[in-house]
């Protein structure tokens, strides 16, 4: 008899718990606690059974009968839950949504952000100027002159004999100084242009360039500055070196280099085995500079400086090739 009930008792929690609707509940309960129920009949044999056996065996009945009567109300209401949920044929709404792709900075705009607010913290102010420009901010108030073939229409896009798209932000801080009597300490972030196209070179890139004006200014405080922006935006303990240099718009100039950051000064194809990586040009403003822009050269000295986005982004993420950065390949640009 024991068995018995433990077989019922097996089979209708089962089937109640997978049943899927109200009426196969109602076919379980028929079954087994109906008139002829597999547990209806168990209980009328009861009064067969010798009366020593009676009252237990009744007792485990009659526990088994609950049982199944409250088993089948949870499920009932369970059931009723379930059919609550709305439901469209074909769709699955407890799927979760789709993501949303967040946008990002473009890494040439995060590095660019983080130079400017390198100087920024050192007492640069950012400021802006026109791409398109006159030959006068670009070339000649540079001392940049005639015959220079950075001024060749093979380098240069020109408009007409006047108008250019500018090939460094230089004519920012020319244009500063025309605005603005000394003290300066500025930085003119933005895009420049040049007639040039292979795995190092885009017809656009991005420049920052900085100056500072004062009395007193001097080549160990632009050693000073330098030094302290590139143990910043690279590690902190990159070694550092200034090298002799020349461009038309400083006198004395250097190049900075910093010792290569692929093979930490061994000698590898990126610093074409000699250990450093040239990563800015500076020097102290020309006086023919100040001249242009109305500054007494008697009073004031200033240093400058400029450099790339793209290369300092390239050693910086370890990028081979600089096009990477404008075909726009999501794939790329996701990793930043
Ligand atoms: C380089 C070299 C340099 C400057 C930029 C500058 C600007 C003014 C006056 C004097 Cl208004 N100089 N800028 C000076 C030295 C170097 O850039 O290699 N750039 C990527």
């Amino acid at each position: 008899m024991r068995d018995r009930l433990n077989k019922i008792k097996t089979q209708a929690l089962e089937a109640i718990e997978s049943s899927s609707c109200e009426e196969d509940l109602e076919d379980i309960r028929v079954k087994v606690l109906g008139r002829k129920g597999e547990l209806t009949m168990v209980l009328k044999a009861i009064g067969g059974l010798p009366p020593e056996e009676r009252p237990e065996v009744g007792q485990l009945a009659n526990r088994l009968k609950q049982e199944i009567e409250q088993s089948i109300k949870t499920r009932r209401n369970a059931l009723k839950d379930l059919h609550k949920r709305p439901r469209v044929e074909g769709l699955d709404l407890t799927l979760p949504g789709r993501r949303r792709q967040l946008g990002r900075l473009h890494p040439i705009t995060q590095v660019m952000g983080e130079i400017c607010y390198i100087f920024e913290r050192m007492g640069f102010t950012v400021v802006h100027g026109p791409e398109i420009e006159l030959d006068f901010y670009n070339f000649e108030a540079l001392n940049i002159p005639p015959d220079h073939p950075a001024r060749d229409m093979q380098d240069t896009f020109y408009i007409d004999d006047k108008v250019l798209l500018r090939t460094h932000t230089s004519p920012i801080q020319i244009r500063a100084m025309e605005r603005q009597e000394p003290p300066l300490r500025i930085i003119a972030p933005g895009k420049v242009y040049r007639c040039d196209s292979d795995i190092s070179h885009t017809p656009m890139f991005h420049q920052v360039e900085g100056l500072m004006v004062d009395r007193d200014i001097s080549f160990a405080g632009l050693k000073g500055v330098l030094t302290s922006f590139i143990q910043q935006i690279f590690d902190p303990d990159t070694p550092v070196r200034f090298r002799p240099s020349f461009f038309p718009f400083t006198e004395p100039s250097a190049e900075v280099d910093i010792q290569c950051v692929m093979c930490k000064g061994e000698g590898c194809r990126v610093c074409s085995h000699t250990g450093w990586l040239e990563v800015l040009g500076a020097g102290m403003v020309h006086p023919e500079v100040f001249r242009h822009v109305g500054y007494d050269t008697e009073e004031f000295t200033g240093f400058a400086f400029g450099l790339g986005i793209e290369r300092i982004a390239m050693l910086k993420f370890g990028i081979d090739d600089i096009r990477l950065f404008y075909d726009n390949d999501l794939y790329f640009l996701q990793q930043f």
